[in-house]
């Protein structure tokens, strides 16, 4: 029986277990990236095991995410990355450097190699053929501690891509098709594996930006086969030495299977508040917009802008849209500045903004009250822009570069611009001179006050008891549990961050939490399903965790979240019968008895001291995570308290 691509890959890195979909495995990785929002608690973690040296292959920390530096707090946390980085053997790519996957996809990702990094959309490496996943922070300082990943072997699905996108269709309308086909949920532990003829047809940067959005499936991570286009890809970026042929075989089995013809795709959108929400362009067609944003790690590559600059080429801007502009890397911001794309830009009307994530995580561009914001960015959680009112759309570079030019949602195909002059090239501009190496005559680490102390559970109690401090739907992001935007400078510092838990979905919830921890009382949280859905933060266990939470309990809880509330030593509980969901109250009193027998069999009986109901669920973690739950979290285990 043939094999697939992750599996290849798998099977070569595998340290312990049965390489079997279900199965609990452990594997090496091969390198690490941070980024700031949420490497400072990763290195922080890092420090915390008593380690000289990384050991993994490679590790770089980019900052990228918080570049605003409104107060000290940022320019702080930078410079404990930049210091940390040299002592402990790090590259460090300093702000202005670009995007972290972007970067990493130009100067580092290798076809083959598992990479594993801080932040979700770390899958984007997968479009040069790199097992890469997102993780929370304490696993990638584990990784870089030379510790092997442990994960369930993942079911294995195909997406086999025909035919060749028309001119304004683009990568964006693929990815955003299969979102209408996964959707944002139901898809843990589970791998995109793109095959067929189509795949010829899409340059590297294109393969990324379906890679990267893999992640609002909820999938581990998505492949690419690495091929010639992988081959003129690396070659372009002074790195072809390190090309290895690798595809799935023939034969290979897959656990599902789905076809798109490229051919007949038409442009997409994911509409406000998920981006599993899709719709037609065309069925928004006259919209009114106010505000458009091209960039994100999803697309802001060299091609994207090229193409956003032939349709707005001699065009400006009508009055009532604002267009922001932000390149992906520091090198493609050169390629553009030096071939006349820039002034394109310039003389339609577009705001540049810096290389950096910026307004995709609500750092600044917040849109106005009830405004429309398009952007190409691969998030729309509601009030994530800054804005709790206003709708944002995911949308292609074309669809978002048209519409600005309309001043109203339009179809690019409508564009009379010669698009398809815009050849894609592999001839890049490389210029390292923003990554800092390790060397000798560092500073020392620079701490700031800003950096804390991480902060370290309590080992599991035989019986825990306590209430229900908040019950949530379904789909509740980890945007929803820890907000960032204005309050991203706060990453470092748990005890004021922990104010702003839960703050978008019940502003009291931190005050009454804080209150009832300091009674003695334990919180539970109840949620629907897909809980913590999103981003990596780890910080979205460690902030409730610091608030006193001791379990969730949930219909089904996404991948990365389920794996930091284990590091955190935060239950993570599964309803049996999803319709127990309703029998719980918020403010009831609960109890879980005999935990450590429970947790050993995997399921456990909740009590409900207040309608004394007895509730069955199931706990949802390895037998790893068992022993990691017992310690109260993974810093305990290691240090052995
Ligand atoms: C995101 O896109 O949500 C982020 C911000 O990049 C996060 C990481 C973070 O919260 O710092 C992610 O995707 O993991
Ligand atoms: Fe940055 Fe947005 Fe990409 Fe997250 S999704 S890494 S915030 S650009």
């Amino acid at each position: 029986m043939g094999k697939t691509m992750c599996y290849k890959i798998l099977s070569a890195h595998l340290m312990e277990g049965n390489l079997k979909a279900g199965e609990t495995i452990t594997v090496k990785i091969d390198q690490t990236l941070t980024q700031d929002a949420t490497g400072t608690m990763a290195y922080l973690q890092f420090e915390a095991m008593g380690l000289d040296k990384v050991k993994n292959e490679l590790a770089v920390s980019y900052v990228d995410h918080n570049t605003v530096q409104v107060g000290f707090e940022n320019f702080d946390d930078h410079e404990y990355l930049r210091t940390v980085a040299n002592e402990k053997g790090v590259v460090f790519s300093r702000a202005g450097n670009g995007i972290c996957h972007q970067v990493h996809l130009e100067r580092f990702a290798l076809p083959g190699k598992t990479l594993i990094g801080s932040d979700s959309h770390t899958p984007t490496a997968g479009g040069v053929g790199s097992f890469s996943f997102g993780a929370g922070g304490l696993d990638i300082a584990l990784a870089m501690a030379g510790v092997g990943y442990t994960m369930v072997a993942p079911k294995v699905i195909n997406i086999v891509l025909k035919g060749k996108l028309r001119p304004f269709v683009s990568a964006k309308d693929v990815i955003l098709k299969v979102l209408s086909r996964y959707g944002v949920n139901g898809n843990v532990n589970k791998v995109f594996e793109y095959t067929g003829e189509g795949v010829k047809t899409l340059s590297v940067p294109e393969r990324a930006t379906i890679t990267n959005m893999g992640a609002e499936c909820g999938v581990t991570t998505s492949l690419f086969p690495s091929d010639e286009i992988t081959y003129s890809f690396l070659k372009g970026q002074g790195r072809e030495e390190n090309w290895v042929d690798l595809k799935a075989d023939e034969d290979a089995v897959y656990d599902d299977r789905f076809e798109i013809d490229l051919s007949s795709l038409d442009p997409l959108a994911s509409c406000p508040h998920s981006p599993g929400n899709i719709k037609s362009v065309d069925s928004l067609k006259g919209m009114k917009i106010n505000q458009v944003l091209i960039g994100s790690c999803t697309n802001s590559s060299y091609y994207d802008l090229r193409k956003v600059a032939k349709i707005l080429e001699g065009k400006r801007i009508p009055e009532n849209v604002s267009l922001g502009i932000a390149p992906g890397s520091r090198a493609v911001f050169e390629m553009i500045a030096s071939d006349g794309t820039l002034e394109t830009l310039i003389k339609a009307g577009a705001r540049i903004l810096e290389s950096a994530c910026g307004f995709c995580i609500g750092n600044h561009q917040s849109p106005g009250t009830d405004s429309v914001s398009l952007r190409t960015n691969n998030r729309n959680f509601e009030g994530r822009s800054g804005t709790k009112s206003a709708k944002v759309f995911l949308v292609s570079p074309e669809t978002a570069a048209w519409s600005a030019v309309k001043g109203e949602f339009s179809n690019p195909m409508e564009c009379d611009s010669d698009i398809e002059s815009v050849k894609y090239t592999d001839s890049f501009i490389i210029d390292d001179s923003m990554f800092i190496y390790p060397h000798e005559n560092g500073e020392g680490i620079k701490r700031g006050p800003n950096i804390g102390e991480p902060p370290s559970n309590t080992s599991l109690s035989d019986s825990v008891k306590g209430s229900v401090w908040i019950k949530v739907g379904d789909k509740i992001t980890t945007d929803h549990i820890m907000p960032a935007g204005q309050y991203l400078k706060y990453r470092s510092n748990i005890p004021r961050y922990s104010q702003v838990v839960f703050n978008p979905v019940d502003p009291d919830f931190a005050t009454r939490a804080a209150k009832l921890r300091d009674e003695g009382e334990g919180g539970f949280i109840i949620a629907g399903s897909s809980y913590g859905q999103g981003s990596s933060r780890e910080h979205a266990a460690i902030c409730p965790m610091y608030l006193g939470v001791k379990a969730v309990v949930a219909v089904s809880i996404e991948r990365i979240h389920q794996a930091n509330l284990c590091n955190f030593g935060i239950l993570p509980l599964l309803f049996k019968n999803p319709e127990d969901y309703e029998v719980i109250n918020e403010g009831d009193k609960l109890e879980l008895s005999d935990v450590y027998s429970s947790l050993e069999k995997g399921e456990f009986t909740l009590k409900d001291l207040t309608n004394g109901k007895e509730i069955p669920l199931s706990l949802c973690a390895t037998d790893t995570q068992k022993k990691t739950l017992i310690f109260g979290g993974r810093l305990n285990e290691i240090k052995g308290n």
